[in-house]
């Protein structure tokens, strides 16, 4: 584990990231921009971390790199800083990312799935495709899937911000169209405005350095090219509600620790709670999300 850094020198979060009015936002939408969680300082010492990492070819990290190339054009992330860096663990730790998840979802336990970080290098960075989450978790249903991601430079139209679409996380698993229009995202060309009789509307979501937007695992997102003369990057904490159990059969089990039908273990997925009197009361996952995740193999 790297980094010297002292875990509560470098986040600065106070009290809640998420008004009551946010939270219903997200319930009513399916993604919110929450609040303030870094400072520039600490969102810069993050970055540099990854910057390092990217640019530098003799970094012990850089093998690490994964790009995505959509479209021939880098995007690049590696998952699980957390493992490897302090400062990263003290992301999902920090407990107003905690309180947040526990006010979206009612919950008050979860386990980080995983992090990744997304790097679009200036200029070139390329744009991630539609999607839903939820489709690339090996978990059984029934479960709640959500993601922090934390903005480490200001993200927005100019270089590659992510774009949602309000409501989708109440139509269900979507895996063909969303698969159909992918690419699209390309070039921020515009996707149909209907499926299955509802509207499509898009939406883009600009993200200041240091603040976390929150989506679902059934929104329907995806982020545009980088054509800044900067990098843009970002970091997300897709976490899923505690005591989910590991599905050995599903397409990407490969690519993940877990033992089939068991909980997942939380060396390998950190546990994190809510532990005052306020979210004792944990009501049962969404059914509906869990009934449309169960579909997805
Ligand atoms: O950072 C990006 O451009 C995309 C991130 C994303 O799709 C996600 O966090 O689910």
């Amino acid at each position: 584990m790297q980094g010297t850094t002292e875990i509560g020198s470098l986040f600065d979060a106070q009290g809640s990231l998420l008004d009551a009015q946010e939270v219903t936002q997200y319930r009513k939408d399916g993604f919110v921009l929450g609040g303030r969680l870094l400072s520039d300082a600490s969102a810069d010492e993050l970055y540099r971390t990854i910057h390092e990492i990217v640019v530098d070819e003799t970094n012990v990290h850089h093998s690490r790199v994964h790009d995505f190339k959509h479209g021939g054009k880098p995007l690049l992330h590696i998952r699980n800083m957390w493992q490897r860096f302090e400062s990263f663990r003290a992301l999902h730790e920090n407990p107003a990312i905690v309180r947040a998840l526990s006010d979206l979802t009612g919950l008050n336990g979860f386990q980080l799935w995983q992090d990744r970080f997304f790097y679009k290098p200036a200029e070139v960075g390329s744009f991630h495709a539609w999607h839903q989450d939820a489709r690339y978790l090996p978990f059984m249903a029934p479960y709640v899937q959500l993601t922090a991601w934390i903005a480490l430079t200001d993200a927005n139209s100019y270089n590659g911000t992510m774009l949602m679409v309000p409501e989708s996380h109440e139509w269900g698993d979507a895996y063909e169209h969303v698969t159909e229009i992918a690419s699209l995202a390309q070039n921020n060309a515009p996707i149909p405005d209907s499926y299955q009789g509802h509207h499509v509307k898009v939406v883009s979501c600009d993200i200041p350095k240091g603040h976390v937007h929150f989506h679902t695992g059934l929104t329907w997102h995806c982020s545009g090219p980088n054509w800044s003369p900067d990098p843009r990057c970002g970091i997300a904490l897709h976490f899923v509600s505690a005591g989910v159990r590991f599905d050995a059969n599903h397409p990407v089990a490969k690519d993940y620790r877990g033992v089939h039908g068991e909980p997942l273990d939380p060396k390998d997925y950190p546990l994190v709670q809510v532990d005052d009197a306020k979210a004792t009361n944990q009501p049962a996952p969404d059914p509906r999300e869990a009934a449309s995740l169960s579909g997805i193999q």
